[in-house]
């Protein structure tokens, strides 16, 4: 695999501060493919300074010039397509079908949403007597995780731009060869120097300068709950913006007018794929006491087609391995009833979990409350609809979730009262332009759309 030995800053590729690299490791045979270099405070503080050099000429660039400038990105992603699914099948594991629909398919979408947004947001209002602006927050420290290498840069990069932000990103350290292929698209896009930043390296080192140095104005973090509840407290402390997508439990509702079989082969669809790496996978499945045995039947057939090295993937490394196994034996060791897959691993090589699924899951054992990032499903029944909205609301996450009923009318109505930012009803197709983001504990702040954009964004008030 191709990999830079540099740093994407102020507009060429240049040598980090220190000779220390980051081996990266295909989880589907564990053979390394590639270094990269391991980002100091010392990088993190060069891109700042470029960012931030760049950022006056860029804040005061027409929004249709900045429209234009993020479709010709589109455009690059879209003549990198190939390259990008197969790098994201390279370092993430990924089937090159899904690498290729979703990994490198939706940032496609994604930047195509930006650029139109960038061109028809009103940056400028009338309100009474006074006039409104939306100007740019500064210089944006963007940290992603690993489980969709390139959205996830993406669905921040692409509003700062288009609000008139600088960015300086610090992918994740198990996905760095996909930020360094968008950092290539940005460069050919023509985007001026400085306007865009990549620093790659570990979270407690790249990451942390990231989210403390002081030429930040905006911290935008993806990531688990107990790192964003750190970079939250160091945001607040120097009154600084920061927005949080942390993790997900979220419930796939199932009323008893549904359609079941639909219902359940969709819900199974949806946790395994990426092997489960997802935030707003509906890893649980809430199903009426009456139809419960006929749901878990349904899912056992349906998860058999999931095979491991085929249609699912492996999980992103030896540790979200372990770690996912540990929840699979947990879910034994508290009760719950196995009826696919289990803790051993499928395969000698790779960090493959077997896809499975839990019945009798009761909503206070720990597979019914803690984000697992694996494929695994938990069934739990419920009695009547106030006991699916009790159970649906009980964790502390509110990321997404999803409800089927014979009519939209039924489902939109139990969603209504549901404490979670995204529901999908009967099915729900992805639109690049619904805002995504969490209630409760899974995080601060919309992602997407022209929310995704006002969080770039600060307002000034004139008044005649
Ligand atoms: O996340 P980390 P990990 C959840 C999921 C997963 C768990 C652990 O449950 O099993 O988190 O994953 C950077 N200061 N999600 O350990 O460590 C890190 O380098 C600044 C949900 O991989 O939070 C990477 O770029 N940055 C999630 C990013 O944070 C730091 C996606 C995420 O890594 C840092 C991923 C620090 N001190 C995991 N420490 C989602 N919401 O989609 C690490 N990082």
């Amino acid at each position: 695999m191709k990999a830079h030995d540099g740093m994407y800053i102020g507009g060429a590729w240049r040598p980090a501060a220190t000779a220390d690299t980051i081996a990266v490791v295909n989880p589907a045979d564990e053979q390394v493919i590639g270094h990269v270099p391991a980002g100091t405070a010392q990088d993190v503080d060069t891109a700042v300074r470029a960012a931030r050099a760049a950022f006056p000429a860029w804040a005061a660039t027409a929004p249709a010039e900045r429209a234009a400038l993020i479709a010709a990105l589109r455009d690059q992603l879209v003549a990198r397509k190939d390259e990008i699914a197969e790098t994201i099948t390279a370092e993430l594991g990924a089937p090159l079908p899904f690498s290729q629909m979703v990994h490198a398919g939706v940032p496609v979408l994604v930047a195509g949403s930006y650029a139109e947004l960038a061109a028809t947001y009103a940056f400028e209002e009338k309100v009474g007597n006074s006039t409104v602006y939306a100007e740019p927050v500064g210089v944006v420290g963007a940290i992603t995780p690993w489980n969709y290498p390139l959205h996830q840069v993406v669905a921040k990069v692409a509003p700062a731009l288009a609000a008139g932000c600088t960015v300086v990103l610090k992918p994740a350290e198990d996905t760095p060869l996909t930020a360094q292929l968008f950092a290539e698209a940005v460069d050919a896009a023509g985007i001026p120097a400085g306007v865009f930043n990549l620093v790659t390296g570990v979270g407690p080192v790249a990451g942390q300068a990231l989210a403390e140095h002081p030429g930040v104005d905006l911290v935008s973090f993806t990531g688990s709950t107990a790192v964003g509840r750190q970079i939250g407290a160091t945001a607040g402390a120097a009154i600084k913006q920061v927005a949080l997508e942390l993790g997900g439990k979220s419930a796939n509702v199932i009323l008893p007018s549904a359609d079941l079989a639909k219902a359940v082969n969709v819900g199974v669809a949806n946790v395994m794929g990426n092997s489960g790496q997802t935030c707003s996978a509906w890893t649980r499945m809430l199903v009426h006491r009456d139809r419960y045995e006929e749901a878990v039947e349904l899912a056992q057939a349906a998860v058999a087609k999931y095979v491991p090295g085929e249609r699912v993937g492996p999980l992103v490394n030896a540790k979200q391995q372990a770690r996912v196994r540990g929840y699979i034996e947990k879910g034994i060791e508290e009760g719950a009833r196995l009826v696919a897959g289990g803790p051993e691993a499928p395969l000698a090589a790779g960090y493959y979990v077997r896809p499975t699924v839990f019945a009798d899951v009761t909503p206070e054992m720990t597979i019914a409350q803690e984000e697992i990032f694996g494929p695994v499903l938990a069934i739990l029944p419920y009695e009547d609809e106030e006991d699916a909205l009790r159970i649906a609301n009980g964790t502390v996450y509110g990321l997404a979730g999803a409800v089927w009923a014979a009519t939209p009318e039924e489902a939109v109505a139990f969603a209504r009262r549901m404490d979670t930012g995204q529901v999908d009803i009967n099915g729900g197709r992805f639109n690049p332009l619904a805002p995504f983001g969490g209630y409760k504990q899974s995080g601060v702040g919309r992602e997407l759309g022209s929310h995704g954009l006002t969080e770039y964004l600060q307002t000034k008030s004139l008044q005649f």
